[in-house]
């Protein structure tokens, strides 16, 4: 850990980040794999499994987004789920192998009415021995703390883009309202995942200032997911692209965008996100070169289809990588032991 540490910088300037873009497709995929193998073990890939525990109906008006209330996508608004359905499915995702669980919903930020049953669900999900991740919108302090002293694992708020194209692509809140969000999930003591899109008609210069964002933090996210974007119709970039398939990102400089995630932030999980579905195995091969190492399981993003528990394992078993496990405390060990199903929620009570 402390090589790791000593490696890594958080004062990247935005012309070392460009270089690196730049460098020649091969040397670039070699130096993030270099740089992967010394913090990492190349072959084994982190799983989370992603659930909506509250989809649709969002006021906030983010481009990509089918949950927003400004998208036209037949995405139906959902209440919050009851904690009991969400501990039942996260028992089905450790069942499948999953280490981590990711809870998302379409908020702008949580209510504090809605925080008590919030707070259940971690404490429920984490007694079955998985990470927990949650994804609720902007965070006051005091909320944060409350999701940290609950036993978070982790908070995902994503970036998205490069502070130039932030306010093209959402306008009800800004680059800061969102950095504030993280410093405070940080001082909470919480690990942070954040980061972004790719794909969503930005030019170079917004890859580059979208990884310096994330790689000049005070501290570099535990997990950076790297997303393509899913084209959603009825959302304004969905639309865009589908009127202008040229804007569609290639392969290649995906690609890439992971290698300069990767060599920026050493120490960092780089997710493998949204938009696996679209991608050729080899493209998903060539990220895992480069320094991914995290993807979501399960036939479902949040509302977007995903490659699936089946074509994941084939894949696995054709690129001969593993699944990361984690280490469990005895009591973690203790609860996976016990029959399945309701004992699982017995042991979350
Ligand atoms: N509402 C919360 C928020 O925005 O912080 C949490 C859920 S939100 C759906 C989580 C992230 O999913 C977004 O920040 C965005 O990066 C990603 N995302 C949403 N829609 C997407 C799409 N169509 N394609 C790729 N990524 C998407
Ligand atoms: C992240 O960066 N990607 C995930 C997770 N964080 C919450 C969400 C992807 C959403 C893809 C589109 C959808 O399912 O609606
Ligand atoms: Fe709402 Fe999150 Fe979708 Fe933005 S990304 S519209 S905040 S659910």
């Amino acid at each position: 850990m402390d090589e790791i540490k000593r490696n890594t910088r958080t004062d990247w300037t935005r012309e070392e980040i460009a270089a690196l873009f730049g460098l020649p497709f091969p040397e670039l995929v070699f130096r993030a794999a270099e740089v992967h193998r010394a913090s990492h073990k190349a072959d084994e890939v982190q799983l989370s499994t992603l659930l909506s525990i509250k989809t649709g109906g969002c006021v906030e008006d983010c481009g990509y987004c089918s949950q927003s209330v400004s998208a036209n996508s037949g995405v139906k608004a959902t209440k919050l789920m009851e904690v009991q359905q969400v501990l039942q499915r996260a028992a089905q995702a450790a069942d499948q192998g999953s280490t981590r669980f990711c809870m998302g919903a379409a908020w702008r930020n949580p209510k504090d009415r809605d925080m008590p049953a919030i707070i259940e669900m971690v404490k429920g999900v984490r007694a079955m021995g998985m990470e927990t991740c949650m994804t609720l919108g902007m965070l006051t302090p005091e909320q944060a703390d409350m999701l940290s002293d609950a036993g978070l694992d982790y908070y995902n708020h994503n970036i998205d883009t490069s502070p130039e194209r932030y306010d093209q692509v959402i306008t009800t809140r800004t680059m800061d309202d969102r950095l504030d969000t993280l410093s405070n999930v940080r001082m909470a003591g919480i690990n942070v995942c954040s980061g972004g899109i790719v794909g969503m008609g930005e030019t170079r210069a917004d890859r580059v200032g979208f990884i310096h964002t994330l790689a000049t933090l005070p501290d570099h996210p535990q997990s950076v997911p790297v997303n393509a974007l899913v084209p959603v119709k009825g959302t304004v970039l969905g639309d865009m692209l589908a009127d202008t398939p040229l804007a569609k990102i290639d392969d290649v400089e995906f690609v890439r965008t992971v290698a300069v995630a990767r060599i920026t932030m050493p120490g960092s999980m780089v997710r493998l996100s949204a938009g696996r579905e679209s991608m050729s195995e080899m493209t998903q091969a060539m990220c895992f070169l480069a320094g991914a190492n995290s993807i979501f399981t399960g036939d479902k993003l949040l509302t977007a289809p995903n490659a699936g528990e089946d074509s994941d394992l084939a894949m696995f078993a054709r690129l001969g990588l593993k699944p990361l496990a984690i280490e469990l405390t005895p009591a973690q060990v203790e609860a996976q032991r016990m029959p399945k199903g309701c004992a699982k929620l017995e042991a979350a009570e």
